[in-house]
């Protein structure tokens, strides 16, 4: 199951108390007041890891606390602190407060944020002396850790995402272009979760590919899978919007081209600012071939890259295309 939003309740560790205790020994008949202070309480922690894919262990669990301060003791001993509860999280987790306010973005492998601080302990009797009370009967309570309510949401950390209409190839061509190896099938719908795929390139530059699921017309009213995974594509440096030409579906591609425009800005319109580039797929079926022209005339102002994703045609022009655009963002 891919789950890329929660909500869930953090509380950090209560301070333990301060401890009221005078010495009392055989032969020390004026001992002085010796209660420790009381231990600070755990903080939580969230640290995000490589390792992590999904927010699936949310789902089912939603709570976590810190471990409580130890409340101080006679002969001056403290009580030992809480411990710290780490969170972990996937790479590009953001997390926000119930008014939506963020509090933090985490975008790389083992960063850490403490999100709550553990109430600190209280002061034993033995903090309480003075010149005028030698004998202190005071001590202090610990400070309750804070608790609060957390929305977790999940921002895939990838460069470009493949968007497109379902069916229109973006699993075949994932699978070609880079590692992954997504299911596809001539169905709509065939990718219900994002997948992500790496491209090595000779220069040692890895970049990050995400199929996201099929997009149709009136996804802004909840139509097909709506704009449920469109926050994966807000962080990509590039946008591949990929069109079906092979003709067959009797589909207008360049049409498709506008409703998937048309629905991206629906969604978040300061996408569409990112470089992109047209494909049109499927140019290795006979009925190809009008339609691919028809589709290069409509979109007279776009640079159109014709591929297919099935057969490998177009696709090594196409990773060069995407590196140069990644290039772009190194200067
Ligand atoms: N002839 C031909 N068929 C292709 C090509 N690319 C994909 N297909 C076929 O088109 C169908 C859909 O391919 P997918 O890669 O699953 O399409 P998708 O865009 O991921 O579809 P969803 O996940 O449902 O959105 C499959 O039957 C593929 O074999 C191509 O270049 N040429
Ligand atoms: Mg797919």
């Amino acid at each position: 199951m891919f789950i890329d939003h929660v909500k869930i309740k953090v509380k950090a560790g209560d301070g333990g108390n301060g401890c009221v205790s005078f010495l009392r020994e055989k032969f020390v008949p004026l001992g002085g007041p010796d209660g420790g202070d009381g231990g600070k309480g755990g903080d939580v922690i969230f640290i995000a890891s490589k390792d992590v894919m999904t927010l699936m262990d949310f789902h089912y669990n939603a709570s976590y606390r810190a471990r409580s301060g130890h409340h101080g003791q006679g002969k001056n001993k403290t009580g030992s602190g809480g411990g710290d509860i780490e969170i972990i999280l996937p790479i590009g987790t953001q997390i926000y407060d119930v008014q939506k306010h963020i509090i933090a973005d985490l975008t790389k492998d083992r960063e850490k944020v403490v999100i709550l601080k553990g109430g600190q302990g209280g002061r034993g009797n033995a903090r309480f002396v003075s010149s005028t009370n030698r004998a202190p009967r005071q001590k202090e309570l610990g400070r309750a850790g804070e608790e609060q309510t957390l929305h977790l949401e999940l921002k895939l950390i990838a460069d470009f995402a493949l968007v497109g209409l379902p069916n229109a190839g973006k699993s075949t061509l994932i699978s070609v272009l880079s590692d992954a190896h997504p299911k596809i099938a001539s169905y709509p719908f065939t990718t219900l979760n994002p997948n992500l795929g790496v491209v090595e390139y000779t220069d040692f530059d890895r970049i990050i590919i995400a199929d996201i699921p099929g997009l149709i017309e009136g996804a802004h009213d909840g139509a097909g899978l709506g704009f449920e995974f469109l926050r994966h594509i807000e962080r990509t440096k590039g946008l591949i919007f990929i069109c079906d030409v092979g003709g067959e579906s009797k589909r207008d591609p360049a049409q498709d081209f506008h409703v998937l425009q048309k629905e991206i800005s629906l969604y978040n319109d300061q996408i569409l600012r990112k470089p992109y580039i047209v494909v049109a797929n499927k140019i290795d079926m006979t009925t190809s071939e009008k339609c691919l022209k028809d589709f290069k005339k409509s979109l007279s102002n776009e640079s159109v890259m014709a591929v297919s994703a099935k057969e490998k045609i177009g696709c090594d022009e196409l990773l060069c295309e995407i590196k140069k655009i990644f290039d772009n963002f190194k200067e």
